[in-house]
């Protein structure tokens, strides 16, 4: 595409709940907005980012100053520019995974459009809609717990995922076990645990759970081998795979034998794809990850988890199970336990003026 700018929102969504994990409580999804000016067209980004940096490194402001000091200037440095070279042009910034991803959706939702071709179909997707199932924060206690599952499992869910924390797990787990049976049930701690813990997580076993995710730290991949010797429960890794690279090494140690991919962690949606294409070609299941996306992330996920290799349900909600109002005109809703992949060009999706502009709090643009 021919680049001529970049505008970058910040936008405060209302969570219709709070969203507890063992890192802290959200209400409002802080989001960073990316619009790609090209010549033919504008395209649509999304940075992943948290207002604080409790899940990864990265976080708003962070990733507000990064994208506008450095990553957007030097693609618009580019006068032509596919969504191919987004990563290599970007590369010689450290980190910023999450940055990265964003500028890299929006140029590539903005070449897609030109061409009339949608993401799912660009990547590879062998599906036109996708398992859903759905993140639950950690509730005030068991029994509240097992009420909200139950309103998801109402609503068609077909996978369950509890957020555990020390002394918000085995019984946390069992009570939604008992109350609900032999649904697919997987816990996701955060990092919330050391290896001094595996006593604790291997009372996990006797609830056949799909995976347990992220126990241990973001650098701790030998801690993660270790624990999955000690566990029947299948280790799943989130936080730990920043990157391909990171997904051959932890694959490599025996750190995991399912991945969570997320393409905002590992810093695009090309990247994600091959961390896929590596996990299938090791017999590694994978799974969609999300960052509770607005309507723009969410499509994108939804094309991605499309790709063959995604053999477990991820966490590609419908809009509503956070949001009473996307940015969006036709946000993802649940359909049979699914959500439908788009099918028009790029995203296929269409923003909301309105509903972008009452949510923005910050915005910059940058021409070239
Ligand atoms: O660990 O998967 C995670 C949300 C924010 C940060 C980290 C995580 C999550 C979720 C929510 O679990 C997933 C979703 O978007 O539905
Ligand atoms: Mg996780």
């Amino acid at each position: 595409v021919a680049l001529e700018g970049f505008e970058l929102r910040v936008l405060h969504l209302p969570l219709v709940s709070p969203f507890t994990t063992s890192f802290g409580t959200e209400t409002v999804r802080e989001v960073i907005v990316v619009r790609a000016l090209t010549s033919n067209g504008d395209g649509w980004g999304e940075i992943v980012t948290q207002a604080d940096p409790l899940y990864s490194s990265e976080y708003t402001q962070g990733a507000w100053d990064v994208a506008l000091r450095f990553l957007a200037p030097a693609l618009l440095d580019r006068r032509q520019l596919a969504p191919e070279d987004v990563a290599g042009v970007l590369e010689p910034f450290k980190g910023h995974r999450m940055a990265k991803a964003g500028l890299e959706l929006a140029v590539l939702d903005a070449a897609l459009r030109a061409e009339g071709r949608p993401l799912g179909e660009y990547l590879g997707a062998v599906r036109d809609r996708v398992p859903s199932g759905v993140s639950v924060g950690i509730q005030h206690d068991p029994a509240a717990l097992v009420n909200t599952v139950a309103g998801y499992l109402d609503e068609g869910y077909v996978r369950i995922k509890i957020k555990i924390k020390p002394g918000r797990d085995i019984a946390d787990t069992a009570a939604v076990r008992d109350a609900f049976g032999t649904i697919p049930l997987q816990v996701d701690a955060n990092s919330a645990y050391t290896l001094a813990d595996a006593a604790t997580l291997a009372e996990l076993d006797r609830f056949d759970l799909l995976l347990i995710e992220q126990p241990l730290q973001e650098d701790d991949l030998v801690d993660h081998a270790e624990l999955a010797r000690r566990l029947r429960t299948p280790v799943c890794l989130d936080e730990s795979i920043v990157s391909d690279k990171a997904a051959a090494d932890a694959l490599a140690l025996g750190s995991a034998s399912v991945i969570n991919i997320k393409a905002g962690r590992v810093g695009g949606y090309l990247e994600a794809a091959r961390i896929h294409d590596r996990c299938r070609d090791a017999g590694v299941p994978v799974w969609c990850g999300g960052m509770l996306e607005t309507g723009i992330g969410r499509a994108a996920n939804a094309a991605l988890a499309a790709l063959p290799g995604f053999t477990l349900p991820g966490d590609v909600s419908a809009s509503s199970r956070f949001y009473t109002r996307d940015i969006i005109t036709e946000p993802a809703v649940l359909e049979d336990g699914h959500v439908r992949v788009p099918t028009g060009p790029g995203l296929g999706i269409e923003i909301d003026p309105v509903a972008l502009e009452d949510f923005t709090v910050a915005r910059e643009t940058l021409a070239r």
